[in-house]
C-alpha cells in the first residue's frame, strides 16, 4: 500500500484507494494532501490560543480554507502545488505561534507533533507516510475524523467562493480550525466526535446561507431561464467549475473579442444569474457532468479554464486547451494566478489561444431550464401550495448532489423516468446531469425538474422544504411530502448531508453506495438516529418512497 484515500464514492473497490486514486491522484500526491491536512491541524492549534488574546491571524483562516478546498477530489494534481504550500504552511505556522505568544497567550500545553515538525521538502514524503488516514487505529473513531474533515473540506469550497465576492464569516473559520485541532485529540470520546460533526452541519448551513447571499446580491437572484445546448459558428472558451467570480472576469474580458463563452457541468446555473444575462456571447452549456470532459473538451475544440473541481487528468490530445486556476492545479497545465496588484486575473492568453481555435462542434441541440432558486419558487409558492392541497403534485423528491462515472448511477436516470407522473424533482449539483435533459413534462406548468443550481444551492431546497412547512404549518419538517434520494461523489456532498442532518431532515436515501469511510459503527449511527438509508433498485425503492 502507497497510499490510503476513502474520501469520495468511487474509492476503490468501496474501501479506499492504496495504490493510485481512481481519479487519477498519484500515490505521493494523495500523501502531501495528508501532509497538509495534518499541518493546518498544528497551525489551527496555535490560531486557536491566539484567538483567545484577539491574536488570531486571518492570514490562517484563508490559508487553511484555501488549503482543504485543495485536497478535495479532483481540485489538485500538482506535486509541486502541494510542495511549496506544506512549506508556506509551515512558516506560517511558526508566525503564527510567535505571534500568540507575543499576544500573552499561553502556547506551553502545544507540543502535539503537528503543531512542531519541521522538515526540508525532500523528506515530506517520508513524513507524509506516517499521517495518513490510517495512522488512527480505531476504525471508529477514524471514521468520525474523516467525515469530520471531509465536512471541512466541503464547507472551505463554499466559504472560498462566498470569500471572493467579499463574504466572510469568521465564526466558520473558528469553527474550522477547532474542528481540526479536535481530529488531533486523542483523549475526545466517540459521542464528542459525534457531536462535532453534528455542529459542522450547522456551520454547513450558515456557509451555504453566506455562499447564497454573495452570489445573489452580487449577481441578482437566480431567474427561470432556458438555455441553449446547442453551439455557435465561433471560437469559443469553455468555463467548467463552480466560481461565479471568475466567470464574471471571463465574461467581461471577452467581450467584443468574437469569442463565445459556454458553460461546462457545474458552472450551467451562472446562466439563471441576471447579472451575467447581459452579454451576447454568453451563448449556452456545453456537454454534461464532469466525468464526461474527456470526450467533451476535445470536441469543443477551444480552451478550456476549470474554475475548480472537477478536473480529470487531461489527455495530451486536448491538455494545451486547458488552464486552470484558483485552487485547481495539474503538472504541466497553465495555471492562471490572480494579480498580485489585487485587480483580479488575467484572462488573456486563454483569450488568444481561442482566436487560433476552431468553433466547438455541435455534440447535441435544445435547451434546458432552470433557475427554480428558492426566491423563484417561493414566488410561484401559491401554485405549489394549490397544486400540492388538490393533490395535483403528490411528492416532491430531493436529488440533488453530484455525478460520477459509476455505472450503477444509470440508476438515477431510470428513477426519474419511472418516478409518477404527480411528483417534482428537487435538484441542484451536477447529479441533474442524470435527468435534466429527459422530456418529464409538468403539472400545470411547474416542471417537473426544478433545478436550483449548484451543488451549494441545496440550500436552496432546504428554504423551499423550510417555507413549506410554514405554509402548511406543520411541526416538523420531516412531515412535508418531501423525500430525499441524492447522489453523492465528493466532500461538498457531505457537508450538504451534514447540513440537512442539522435542519433535522430524516430518513435521507444516499447513493449509488454509502461512503466507505463509514465504519460499520459510525453507519449504525446515523442510521439509528437519523433514519440513513442506501439505494437498492428503482422499483422497490420508488414503492418505499412512495409508501405503497
Ligand atoms: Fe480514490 Fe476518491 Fe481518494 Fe481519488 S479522491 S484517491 S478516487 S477515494
Ligand atoms: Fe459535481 Fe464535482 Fe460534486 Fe458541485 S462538479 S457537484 S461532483
Amino acid at each position: 500500500m502507497s497510499m490510503f484515500c476513502y474520501q469520495c464514492q468511487e474509492a476503490a473497490k468501496g474501501t479506499g484507494c492504496t495504490m493510485r486514486g481512481v481519479c487519477g491522484k498519484t500515490s505521493d500526491v494523495a500523501n502531501l494532501h495528508d501532509l497538509l491536512i495534518y499541518t493546518l491541524k498544528g497551525i489551527s492549534l496555535y490560531n486557536m490560543k491566539a484567538r483567545e488574546t484577539g491574536a488570531a491571524s486571518k492570514e490562517a483562516d484563508k490559508f487553511i480554507m484555501e488549503s482543504l478546498f485543495m485536497t478535495i477530489t479532483n481540485a489538485n494534481f500538482d506535486r509541486k502545488a502541494f510542495v511549496e504550500r506544506i512549506q508556506n504552511a509551515l512558516v506560517l505556522r511558526d508566525e503564527i505561534k510567535n505571534a500568540a505568544a507575543k499576544s500573552g497567550a499561553d502556547i506551553s500545553g502545544i507540543t502535539h507533533d503537528a503543531a512542531v515538525w519541521s522538515a526540508q521538502a525532500e523528506q515530506f514524503d517520508a513524513k507524509a507516510a506516517q499521517v495518513g488516514v490510517l495512522a488512527t487505529e480505531n476504525e471508529d473513531v477514524r471514521s468520525l475524523r474523516e467525515l469530520l474533515t471531509y465536512g471541512l473540506k466541503g464547507m472551505a469550497a463554499y466559504a472560498k467562493h462566498a470569500y471572493q465576492l467579499g463574504y466572510v464569516n469568521s465564526s466558520i473559520f473558528e469553527f474550522m480550525e477547532k474542528a481540526l485541532a479536535a481530529t488531533l485529540d486523542d483523549t475526545l470520546a466517540a459521542d464528542q466526535l459525534v457531536a462535532l460533526v453534528m455542529e459542522a452541519g450547522k456551520y454547513g448551513v450558515d456557509v451555504m446561507a453566506l455562499l447564497d447571499k454573495a452570489n445573489t446580491s452580487t449577481y441578482g437572484s437566480p431567474e427561470i431561464t432556458k438555455v441553449n445546448i446547442g453551439v455557435r459558428n465561433n471560437p469559443g472558451i469553455l468555463i467548467s467549475g463552480h466560481d461565479l467570480k471568475d466567470m464574471e472576469g471571463l465574461l467581461e474580458q471577452t467581450k467584443g473579442t468574437g469569442i463565445d463563452v459556454y458553460t461546462h457541468s457545474e458552472m450551467l446555473p451562472a446562466h439563471y444569474y441576471p447579472a451575467f444575462k447581459k452579454y451576447d456571447h454568453f451563448v449556452g452549456n456545453y456537454g454534461n457532468a464532469w466525468w464526461k470532459q474527456d470526450k467533451e473538451f476535445e470536441s469543443f475544440n477551444g480552451p478550456i479554464l476549470m474554475t475548480t473541481n472537477c478536473l480529470v487528468p487531461p489527455k495530451d490530445s486536448y491538455k494545451d486547451r486547458v488552464y486552470t486556476t484558483g485552487v485547481v492545479g495539474f503538472d504541466g497545465v497553465k495555471h492562471i494566478d490572480a494579480k498580485e496588484d489585487g485587480t483580479g486575473k488575467d484572462f488573456s492568453e486563454i483569450i488568444e489561444h481561442a482566436k487560433k481555435c476552431q468553433p466547438p462542434v455541435e455534440i447535441e441541440r435544445g435547451e434546458i431550464i432552470g433557475g427554480f432558486a428558492h426566491s423563484t419558487v417561493l414566488s410561484l409558492a401559491d401554485k405549489v401550495v394549490d397544486a400540492v392541497k388538490s393533490g395535483a403534485i403528490k411528492k416532491f423528491f430531493v436529488m440533488a448532489g453530484c455525478d460520477g462515472r459509476m455505472k450503477s448511477r444509470d440508476y438515477y436516470t431510470e428513477f426519474a423516468q419511472k418516478l409518477p407522473k404527480d411528483t417534482v424533482i428537487l435538484t441542484a449539483g451536477c447529479a441533474k446531469y442524470r435527468y435534466n435533459k429527459l422530456e418529464l413534462g409538468d403539472i400545470g406548468g411547474i416542471p417537473r425538474v426544478l433545478d436550483a443550481g449548484q451543488c451549494n444551492d441545496s440550500y436552496s431546497l432546504a428554504v423551499i422544504a423550510l417555507k413549506l412547512k410554514e405554509v402548511f404549518q406543520l411541526n416538523d419538517i420531516n412531515e412535508l411530502p418531501i423525500a430525499y434520494n441524492i447522489a453523492w461523489y465528493e466532500q461538498k456532498a457531505v457537508i450538504v448531508l451534514l447540513a440537512l442532518l442539522y435542519l433535522g431532515v430524516k430518513n435521507i436515501h444516499l447513493g449509488p453506495t454509502l461512503p466507505a469511510f463509514l465504519s460499520p459503527n459510525v453507519a449504525k449511527v446515523l442510521v439509528e438516529s437519523f433514519g440513513i438509508g442506501g439505494v437498492t433498485n428503482v422499483d422497490d425503492d420508488i414503492k418505499m418512497f412512495m409508501g405503497e
